[in-house]
């Protein structure tokens, strides 16, 4: 049996798959809420095919707890925080969840972490933790990393057929995990060391983080001089070994905007790309900002009231709004000049801000100026609604003739 330990984005699916696929599972999580609401028959958050795939495990016998379980498998989910002024990955969580299923844990348990963590994190917390229990990495208890890898938005395809990264000490242990990743995972697992895996999945992100940066940076040069970005972009990656990623209002959700700066916390004096990079995609809703005071001068609007935001999730087609480069820019807003934007995002039904709407029709009414901030399927679908508004299109979404560009 597996106690999964941690039903949020990457533990719930993780769980629901080994479920769906034959292996006995049990769902831990400390929100009493969340497991009420899961054994109601509801999930907590949308995703693609994660509906189906909750029937079929439920079907198989998947229950949900708030208690720790006494099994030989545990796959730690839990949020890895980071501090925002010291870089750090927080593993705080972490170590309170292997602490407490050491408690019942028998003898020669695996444990394996989920988690995200930042290069080292299993040496500098995890292993002291257990050996301040007087317990032996190796004999007593054993410790993987396998890191998630699945995107928002497509999660359950990704769960499917992604590759995956087993870091074990011990090979056969490594070996018996890729098995147990195997009754569900199409793609390759490779096994390796911890501290190989813990790097290469905050490199991955990294590398991603990097390449957006470039992108935001060439937006910034071509709105200096009045190129077409997207051109240019478009027409670079017909070269067959440039491929440059999309630039857009800033870079949120809890992965991308947030593990790469575990690298420049570790090595403030190394990791000088990567942090200027974080500087570039952080800074990008500052530049929105300015564009729409820019827009509005050149369009003869006065009154900030009557801009809107259109799309507050951190991306499209997610109803997340971790780090959402719109939240950003609002608190930026709210800082610098008087607040007042409107707000609309069609995934998004609970108010999280002031000035939020929940029709498109009576947010249309209240603004002159649109500033598209996500390219959600639903956004896009819409966009003749926006005829007649000034629009500013932050995601290269919008195909009318006249509309305002990063
Ligand atoms: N973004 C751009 N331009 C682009 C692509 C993305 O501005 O061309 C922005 C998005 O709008 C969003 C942010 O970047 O605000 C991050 O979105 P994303 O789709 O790049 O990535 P995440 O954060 O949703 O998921 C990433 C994935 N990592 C990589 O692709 C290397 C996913 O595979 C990881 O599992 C996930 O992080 C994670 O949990 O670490």
């Amino acid at each position: 049996m597996v106690n999964v330990i941690g039903l949020g984005y990457i533990g719930l699916p993780t769980a629901l798959m080994l479920a769906s696929h034959g292996v006995e599972v049990i769902g831990t999580d400390y929100n009493k809420k969340l497991v009420e609401t899961l054994n109601a028959g509801y999930t907590t958050f949308k995703e693609d095919g994660l509906d189906r795939l909750f029937q079929k495990a439920v079907e198989a016998g998947i229950h949900f707890t708030t208690e720790y379980q006494e099994t030989d498998t545990y796959i730690v989910s839990v949020p890895t925080p980071y501090d925002k002024f010291s870089k750090k990955v927080d593993a705080c969580y972490v170590v309170a969840a292997v602490k407490d299923v050491l408690k019942l844990a028998p003898k020669g348990a695996v444990i394996i972490i989920e988690s995200t963590v930042s290069p080292g994190t299993l040496d500098k917390f995890v292993r002291p933790a257990i050996e301040e229990m007087g317990l032996k990495i190796g004999a007593d208890v054993h410790l993987v990393h396998a890191p998630e890898r699945i995107i928002p938005g497509n999660m359950v395809y990704e769960l499917l057929h992604n590759n995956r990264t087993i870091g074990a000490d011990d090979k056969i242990i490594g070996e018996k995990v890729k098995s147990l990743y195997n009754s569900f995972c199409q793609g390759e697992i490779m096994v390796t060391d911890i501290r190989t895996a813990e790097m290469t999945k905050v490199v991955e992100n990294t590398y991603r983080a990097v390449n957006i940066a470039f992108a935001n940076e060439l937006a910034k040069i071509c709105r200096h001089d009045n190129m077409d970005v997207y051109e240019i972009i478009r027409i670079c990656n017909m070269h067959p070994r440039v491929n440059i990623l999309q630039p857009g209002p800033g870079v949120g959700g809890h992965c991308i905007s947030v593990d790469p700066w575990f690298l420049v916390g570790d090595y403030p004096s190394l990791a000088k790309v990567i942090d200027e990079s974080m500087k570039t995609n952080d800074g990008m809703p500052d530049f929105v900002l300015n564009r729409i005071y820019e827009i509005m001068k050149s369009e003869g609007l006065r009154d900030v009231t009557r801009v809107g935001l259109y799309g507050l999730t951190y991306k499209e087609d997610v109803d997340d709004i971790r780090e959402s480069p719109a939240l950003q820019l609002l608190e930026s807003q709210e800082r610098h000049l008087a607040p007042g934007l409107k707000v609309y995002d069609p995934l998004i039904l609970e108010e999280v801000v002031p000035n939020q709407y929940y029709s498109l029709e009576e947010f249309l009414e209240s603004v002159d100026m649109v500033v598209v901030m996500v390219g959600h399927k639903e956004i896009k679908e819409n966009m003749d609604k926006l005829k007649g508004k000034v629009v500013l299109d932050t995601r290269h979404v919008c195909e009318f003739d006249k509309v305002y560009q990063l």
